[in-house]
């Protein structure tokens, strides 16, 4: 499909991104046309992109959004120098999930698309099980979309999403040694290259053993001698994939090779879950930034300061033996995965 009304304005689109409190109940006003103009420029941009993307490190690796804006913004907020959202400073991974179960999920998608075509190749996404037609017909996304627009419009939009998010890498490797996917890995995984083989469009992954296993897999908590035998296999060292809710954010599976992270504090609001996002940083360390759920009465400077202090103070160390502490969960932990320094 053509381009519609010419280029959009990526900078004026960053922007109103930034500027936008997610506590309007309306949401980010956007014209048909430039909603399809985004969708057909990543869409050529996408489909250059390898099935199995390369990252370098540093970088951030973001878990499930799953359309809540407001901790999107936490993350860029976050990891941004100029503690602002919507500056690229960082090279960011996101491992899919991000329409439906959320109240947002149109602000989300078009938020990372338009960083995508901004900083091409700073901002690497990959396909999550809800970047499906017949799981975001029914999770929300379809209907949040016919909430704003009328029911024909809706669908086309719908329709033209799901064209794009058929194009989206399935996997990515962090410094050749770090494996990252939505769902995780099976026995249809021999070699990396089974990955990079895939082809896409891919408008159903449900056809291919592989694919289905990269967006919906979930770790064998009793796999630690598949888990070997695959890192052997495939000469890795760790596998980042999200796809599941945790307590904390984060979990370590299978001997501390494979680890889960999930980017949505407070999901679907029943859950009191933190979020968590990874950075590896270019000595290939990784570490874990936890978002709180955040309640009415701690909002403000003086209550940030207050937890901030606390926090700091707390030097626990999670490990796998030990017992969680529920009242622990702003624990830093740390794992090195090699000395070898990232390019
Ligand atoms: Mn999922």
């Amino acid at each position: 499909m053509p381009s519609l009304s010419g280029k959009p304005d990526i900078a004026e689109l960053l922007k109103r991104h930034s500027d936008f409190n997610c506590k309007t109940p309306s949401g980010i006003k956007y014209s048909v046309w430039e909603i399809l103009d985004v969708l057909w420029l990543a869409r050529r941009k996408l489909s250059k992109e390898p099935t199995l993307l390369e990252v370098k490190a540093p970088v951030v690796i973001v878990g499930d959004i799953h359309g809540q804006y407001g901790d999107l913004q936490r993350i860029f907020r976050m990891f941004s120098s100029k503690n602002k959202s919507g500056q690229c400073t960082q090279r960011y991974l996101f491992l899919g999930d991000y329409v439906d179960r959320g109240r947002s999920s149109l602000e989300v998608i078009m938020c990372l698309l338009v960083h995508k075509l901004a900083y091409p190749d700073k901002f690497h996404l990959i396909r999550g099980n809800h970047e499906t037609k017949h799981i975001n017909c029914t999770f929300g996304f379809l209907d949040e979309l016919e909430s704003r627009f009328d029911k024909p419009t809706a669908f086309d939009l719908w329709e033209a999403f799901n064209d794009t998010f058929a194009l989206l890498p399935l996997a990515a490797l962090v410094h050749k040694k770090i494996l990252c996917m939505h769902g995780g890995v099976g026995p249809d995984l021999k070699s990396l290259d089974d990955i990079k083989n895939i082809k896409r469009p891919l408008d159903d992954p449900g056809i291919n053993a592989l694919a289905s296993d990269l967006l919906w897999a979930d770790p064998m908590l009793n796999s630690s001698g598949y888990a070997v035998n695959t890192f052997r296999k495939l000469n890795i060292d760790l596998i980042v994939r999200a796809h599941q809710m945790m307590r904390n954010g984060y979990g370590f599976f299978c001997n501390r090779k494979l680890v889960t992270i999930f980017s949505a504090p407070n999901y679907i609001c029943q859950s009191s879950n933190s979020g968590a996002v990874m950075k590896i940083d270019r000595q290939l360390r990784a570490g874990f930034v936890i978002l709180h759920t955040v309640k009415r009465d701690q909002i403000g400077l003086k209550h940030f300061k207050e937890e901030f202090s606390k926090r700091n103070n707390d030097r626990s160390y999670t490990s796998r033996d030990r017992k969680p502490d529920p009242g622990a969960s702003n624990s830093a932990e740390a794992l090195t995965l090699s000395t070898k320094k990232a390019v």
